[in-house]
């Protein structure tokens, strides 16, 4: 068998949070399937997840479509449906290769391979590891020459060396004519069209919640300036993108690159909104330059402040000052950019009063969105000894930093679950009887977003409930309560994933 035709398949897996907030496209295939392209492999770019298509629709396109190769993409929450997803085309057709990338792949490679639907794990990045290994099976080569693979070879793993991280980003070509744009769309802005973009790739902190740093080694390298915002250029110009997220997980690490982008895209008035992520203390070095993000287009900027005492941000090595965080959202709020952050709850020491001492903290540094997460113990993590003994459930599905799966010692996880519901209605609450104070357009887009929370989050019911202590609420958002009293739609928010 020849390897011609290629699907790419993100998983229909839904956490019920981050998609109420918009419809996302998955940027890793969007790269693959320009690398695969450009070795001469035809692809099928198919994001079931946020399609919603589901298992029927799955299965109809894979027979369609007729690929010798699917492959789909694990972080740790959507693994086990990305294992569903290789067993379906098995069952398709047994011939067909399957293939496993992303965080969850890279790093629990042998427990994905028990199952015998995954015939090769990669590791690390896609764009030259896979097509290298499709070339490899077409010339009928061994694959244990192909850096950053994962395989069973009679009843042995072979586990390849690992590949060099890619160094010239701006040579990469994703393939954005495979998009289907019109379905990508970011709600809080009606009739808008959302990308997502990456500037840089790596991560250079020790955060030991997190995988983003073990996944890029705390490497980081960026793409120029210029070929970046080249890109959201043609993006704009060709696909009407008007909205974009940055994957990065710190597009301001180099503050020249930073400010050359920003200077160009002042320059050049795109009419393109950023949504970032960035860092407490980058923010803090970039207060003199804090104007120039806003003329050039950022309007969201979600900062991880994660924990509100000392001792928790040095157990979760953080590397940030507690006084940081409300210096950051501060200066984020004063240049009129909406701020938004999080804070990692439900570890075996939580309890009610330390849950409602992180509330009066959010309230205190005052951004304009603030979501309290509970702690997903990826098995990969540095802090997963320090959770080990507290985990309720091993069902990875439930890994989604929403639905608790550690156990405090002192509450149950039904208690722990509603006092996080609880801690958001409780911010918002706040938030909304005050928002007169805030500047004309955050106030519309803070309605949009107290609309999205109301009717499609996963906070809903909550945010209803506000409705009976809403004596107090402004009349705009009484009018949203009541419409969302009248539909009761129970799906999905929060904000950048
Ligand atoms: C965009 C994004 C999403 C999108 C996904 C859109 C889609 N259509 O698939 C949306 C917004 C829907 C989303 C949702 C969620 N997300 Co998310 N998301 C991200 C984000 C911000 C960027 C990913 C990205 O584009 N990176 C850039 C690309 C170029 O890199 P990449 O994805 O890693 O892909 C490369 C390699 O990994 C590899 N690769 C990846 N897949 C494959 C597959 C194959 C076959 C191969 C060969 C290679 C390969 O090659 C790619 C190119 O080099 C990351 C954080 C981050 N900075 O990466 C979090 C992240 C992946 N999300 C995460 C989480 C937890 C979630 C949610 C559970 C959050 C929530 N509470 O709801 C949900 C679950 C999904 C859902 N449907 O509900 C976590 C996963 C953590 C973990 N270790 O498992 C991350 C890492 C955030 C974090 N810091 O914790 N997310």
């Amino acid at each position: 068998m020849t390897i011609k035709r290629i699907s790419l398949i993100t998983p229909p897996y839904h956490a019920g949070v981050v998609e109420a907030a918009g419809t996302w496209l998955n940027l890793g295939f969007v790269y693959i399937a320009g690398a695969l392209r450009c070795r001469g492999y035809e692809v099928d770019y198919y994001d079931a997840m946020s399609l919603r298509h589901d298992w029927p629709d799955i299965q109809a396109r894979i027979i369609d479509f007729a690929p010798q190769v699917v492959a789909s993409t694990a972080f740790t929450a959507s693994a086990p449906d990305a294992l569903k997803l290789l067993e379906l085309a098995k069952q398709i057709d047994p011939a067909i290769v399957t293939i496993l990338g992303n965080v969850h792949a890279t790093f629990c490679y042998e427990d994905l391979l028990a199952n015998k639907a995954v015939d090769y794990i990669v590791r690390g990045e896609g764009e030259i590891t896979l097509p290298n290994l499709l070339d490899c099976l077409n010339a009928k080569d061994s694959p244990n020459k192909v850096a950053g693979l994962a395989y069973h070879e009679a009843d042995q793993i072979i586990v390849t060396p690992a590949a060099s991280f890619i160094t010239n980003l701006d040579a990469l070509t994703p393939a954005w004519d495979l998009v289907e744009w019109p379905i990508y769309s970011y709600h809080p802005k009606p009739g808008s069209t959302l990308a997502i973009v990456s500037s840089a790739r790596g991560c250079l902190q020790n955060c030991s919640f997190c995988s983003q740093q073990l996944f890029w080694q705390r490497t980081w390298r960026a793409r120029t300036a210029k070929n970046f915002v080249d890109e959201l250029q043609m993006l704009n110009r060709e696909y009407g993108v008007n909205v974009v997220m940055l994957a990065d997980e710190i597009p301001t690490q180099d503050k020249d690159r930073w400010r050359h982008i920003l200077d160009m895209l002042i320059e050049r008035q795109l009419g393109v909104k950023l949504l970032m992520e960035t860092r407490v203390d980058n923010i803090i070095r970039d207060e003199d330059i804090l104007d120039k993000y806003r003329l050039a287009g950022v309007e969201h900027i979600y900062v991880g402040v994660e924990a509100g005492s000392q001792a928790l941000l040095n157990l979760f090595k953080k590397g940030t000052k507690v006084e940081q965080s409300k210096r950051a959202i501060d200066l984020i709020n004063q240049a009129d950019i909406v701020s938004e952050t999080s804070f990692v709850l439900g570890m075996p020491d939580e309890t009610p009063e330390s849950i409602a001492q992180a509330i009066e903290l959010a309230k205190l540094y005052n951004p304009d969105m603030a979501f309290f997460l509970a702690i997903a113990p990826w098995p990969y993590a540095d802090l997963y000894p320090a959770l080990k003994d507290h985990i309720a459930t091993h069902d990875y599905r439930k890994y989604n930093l929403v639905e608790p799966v550690v156990k405090p010692r002192n509450m149950e996880l039904t208690e722990l679950e509603k006092q996080l519901g609880l801690a958001s209605r409780n911010f918002y609450m706040h938030k909304f009887k005050n928002l007169a104070q805030l500047s004309d357009w955050k106030q519309k887009f803070m309605l949009e977003v107290f609309k999205v929370l109301v009717n499609n989050s996963y906070l809903a019911g909550q945010m209803q409930e506000m409705g009976q202590a809403g004596q107090e609420m402004p009349p705009e958002l009484k009018k949203i309560l009541a419409l969302a009293a009248k539909k009761h739609s129970h799906q999905a928010i929060a904000p950048i994933p």
